[in-house]
């Protein structure tokens, strides 16, 4: 069991985040999903050898450096590749993602629910905005056309902003947490301390993702360094961001979202599942195959349809410009 002690949660919600450490047994919690990763990075190899995107499939290197070589080598970041949710834009039949098992038995993690649980409570819906982050060495990583690294760091920004209005009243909750450690030199995250007491603040839409402008950004940030097995926990109002990668190797970490069941996620169109209720656990999810098609049929319904705005920010705001 994991639940959290009073003292963690009113620190969470004096501070607007709490930093679990040793949450996880890295052996029992994440090696699985890291396997299951190997094996989706294979899958990536061997069809990117196949189209003659790459002159060899780099089996021979570590799981970084061999992401790093195939990145580098083939000029693109697949990070949809692996990705355990879709784009927010072109969704086609084929559009690639990753729901695999070990992934699911992560988002069902019973530590983490129970850690959860302390937080919004024994209902709980696990909510589809979702990401697993592999960010590559930005002196490594392919440049766009736009001349940007692909995936580098995240603008200051709170989650409630990349949702729907229909989320405002959730009480959605950000978990995020590394698959192997999170330093200053990979791109650990940062957060504003007491932030969530601002309420929503303007976005603007940047070639980087939603940001918030520098002129509404109290203060300095606070890293967050983490230890493989540590977890983040953030309101849907803290303000954060993250480093850039600025080591030899990749930065790797999950963020989740919970809320309790009923509320809305802000992503309709995608999936999300229960995953914990005391009051009716015949609803819970518990077969990965099915979350797995689930993201499938979502899938099929977008392909090639006009998927909506997925946020609510305009570029021509005023406080943009
Ligand atoms: O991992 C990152 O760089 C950004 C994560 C983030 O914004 C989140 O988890 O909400
Ligand atoms: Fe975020």
């Amino acid at each position: 069991m994991a639940f959290l002690c009073k003292e963690q949660v009113a620190q969470f919600r004096r501070d607007g985040y709490l930093i679990v450490e040793d949450l996880f047994d890295p052996a029992e919690d994440l090696d699985p999903v890291i396997e299951e990763y190997k094996m989706v990075l294979d899958k990536l190899a061997d069809e990117l050898y196949a189209k003659g995107e790459i002159s060899s499939t780099y089996a021979e290197l570590p799981f970084g450096q061999r992401l790093i070589e195939i990145y580098k080598e083939s000029g693109k970041v697949n990070a949809q590749y692996f990705d355990f949710s879709l784009p927010q834009a072109n969704v086609q039949p084929d559009t690639p993602y990753w729901a695999g098992p070990a992934v699911f038995r992560m988002l069902r993690n019973e530590k983490l629910l129970d850690a959860v649980e302390s937080i919004i409570g024994p209902e709980i819906y696990s909510n589809p905005v979702q990401h697993v982050r592999l960010k590559p060495p930005e002196h490594l990583c392919p440049i766009n056309e736009k001349g940007q690294v692909q995936l580098g760091k995240t603008p200051v920004h709170q989650d409630n902003g990349v949702v729907t209005t229909e989320a405002d009243e959730t009480e959605m909750l950000t978990v995020w947490f590394p698959l192997w450690d999170a330093t200053l030199e990979n791109g650990c995250l940062c957060v504003w301390p007491g932030s969530h007491r601002l309420g929503l603040l303007d976005h603007c839409p940047s070639d980087i993702g939603l940001k918030i402008p520098g002129k509404f950004v109290p203060g300095k940030a606070l890293s967050l360094p983490m230890k493989q097995g540590s977890a983040l926990f953030m309101t849907k109002l803290t303000m954060h961001a993250s480093h850039s990668n600025n080591s030899e190797n990749i930065r790797w970490s999950f963020d989740l979202r919970y809320n309790p069941i009923g509320q809305p996620t802000g992503r309709g169109a995608f999936p999300g599942f229960v995953a914990r209720s005391r009051q009716n656990p015949e609803s819970e999810l518990h077969d990965p195959a099915v979350w797995d098609q689930l993201w499938t049929d979502a899938r099929d319904n977008l392909a090639n349809r006009d998927m909506g705005k997925f946020n609510r920010w305009d570029a021509e705001n005023p406080v943009c410009a």
